[in-house]
């Protein structure tokens, strides 16, 4: 082959943010797409070669597979190409084989990576650094990573992205935590985990793993890397600790209290360990630590998740459209202590939600059901003899009934434990459609 031929799968964001680049560095794109005939296509998509009969592709040759993350690996196409020897790989490690010079930060974890990549874009835009946060967090990054003018790029990183990497390697590697998550997709819990920790696995010696201690899975995860734990559970004799009051940084095991979680902005435990996972971003980058605090003060939060929405006639409601499994929605009712009613339900990813409903049982006072996993979860909430629940088919029903029953002093939250790919297009919109929903209750 003379030229360079790419086959990009799935022309959603990280397909597109591919294609363009590769284009720029003067490839032959080649795009295959499922749902092709219904994407709308313009001027930008000029040059690239689209294939509307997945049999074509397999009378070419291409130099790189690049799979979309939203592409599952038993997707028949993905699996014929599989099994002729084809190599797949992620955007982010298509994105890393061609990267420019900058500093790159990593960030996985089953729940909080989002709050914190933004944490960390915060303190570097706040320290004057030239900074950009791509990737999962909702803008493809092979863009970025091949033409960026930027010092540092925040990537947070899927475990669908995470799967299909070789030699994709960050400087600075962050796992907030691991627990069960997308099992229809890595088929195991196992493999999601692998993929979680495959972020680690070309890290050298000058890099850093900022892990959580209190996750067994991660506090036992060692390499030739240098290691920065927290932790809201174990005074460690280095790194960053919060008693729920105090964030300290120890260093040759000697506390200094640098932030009063009273006076952040963003609340709850599972946020006070996204902040220190951003901060001891900040420490290995060597930031000026004062600045940083001063930041963190001042962070106000991420859309979609324990968002507040509008409190109306005594009653507050609460957009979490961001929690799509079950670990993330303990978080965010955890997070109050007001009477809920919690709208939950969605996609079926083959979660089990028995130890969700078991565990936030006694804050629940009335439960609204909703979505392809509806029936599931009114099974176990059944058996769990929860007393107030109601099934009902779409989330605009749901909040209608939540406001029926809502009583002053309850909170409304939104928080579905499950993707919104039954009915929507991604969690933002259905966010999105809740926020207008409750802003017309009157
Ligand atoms: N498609 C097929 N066949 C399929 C499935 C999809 O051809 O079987 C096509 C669709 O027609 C569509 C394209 O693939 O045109 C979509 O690709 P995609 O699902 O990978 O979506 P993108 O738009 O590229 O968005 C992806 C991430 N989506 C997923 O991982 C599902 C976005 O994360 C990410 O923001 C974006 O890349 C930019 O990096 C979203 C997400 O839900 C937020 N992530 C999961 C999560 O956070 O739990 C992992």
């Amino acid at each position: 082959m003379d030229e360079k031929k790419i086959l990009i799968i799935g022309y959603g964001k990280s397909g597109r943010a591919a294609a363009s680049a590769m284009t720029k560095l003067g490839w032959q794109v080649y795009v295959y797409d499922d749902f092709l005939k219904d994407l709308k296509l313009s001027y930008q998509d000029k040059g690239i070669n689209f294939i509307y009969d997945s049999s074509q592709i397999f009378t070419e040759e291409f130099n790189l597979y690049v799979k979309s993350p939203g592409i599952k690996p038993n997707n028949p196409l993905i699996k014929s190409l599989k099994d002729q020897g084809k190599k797949i790989i992620s955007d982010i490690e298509l994105g890393y084989l061609f990267k420019g010079p900058e500093k790159i930060i990593g960030v996985t974890g089953t729940n909080g990576k989002t709050t914190t990549t933004s944490f960390i874009d915060y303190f570097l835009k706040k320290t004057k650094i030239k900074t950009k946060a791509v990737g999962n967090i909702g803008y493809g990054a092979v863009e970025d990573m091949i033409f960026t003018d930027k010092d540092i790029l925040t990537i947070e990183c899927s475990s669908f992205q995470l799967e299909d990497i070789d030699t994709f390697k960050a400087n600075i590697a962050v796992i907030t935590n691991v627990e069960s998550d997308h099992l229809d997709y890595h088929g195991s819990l196992a493999a999601y985990i692998q993929a979680k920790v495959n972020i680690l696995k070309n890290l050298g010696q000058d890099d850093f793993a900022i892990l959580n201690f209190d996750d067994p899975i991660l506090k036992k995860q060692d390499g030739n890397f240098k290691k920065i734990y927290f932790s809201s559970k174990t005074p460690l004799d280095s790194g960053f600790y919060c008693d729920g009051h105090l964030i300290y940084l120890i260093e040759d095991q000697k506390k200094k209290a640098l932030i009063n979680c009273q006076e952040l902005i963003v609340k709850g435990s599972h946020n006070y360990e996204n902040l220190m996972a951003g901060l001891a971003v900040a420490y290995a980058l060597g930031l000026d630590l004062d600045l940083v605090i001063e930041a963190a003060y001042s962070f106000t939060g991420v859309k979609h998740r324990l968002e507040f929405v509008r409190e109306y006639k005594g009653v507050a409601y609460y957009n979490d459209s961001k929690a799509t499994n079950s670990a993330s929605t303990k978080k965010a009712v955890e997070a109050f202590s007001r009477p809920l009613i919690l709208l939950l339900g969605g996609y079926d990813k083959n979660e089990d939600f028995t130890e969700l409903l078991k565990t936030i049982k006694d804050k629940i006072k009335v439960l609204i059901i909703y979505g392809q996993t509806k029936d599931k979860i009114f099974a176990i909430a059944s058996d769990l003899a929860y007393e107030k629940i109601f099934k009902v088919d779409n989330l605009e029903a749901a909040l209608i009934k939540a406001y029926d029953l809502a009583e002053e002093n309850d909170l409304v939250l939104l928080s579905p434990a499950s993707a919104s790919w039954d009915q929507y297009k991604n969690f933002e919109d259905r966010g999105d459609e809740f926020i207008n929903l409750v802003n017309k209750i009157k």
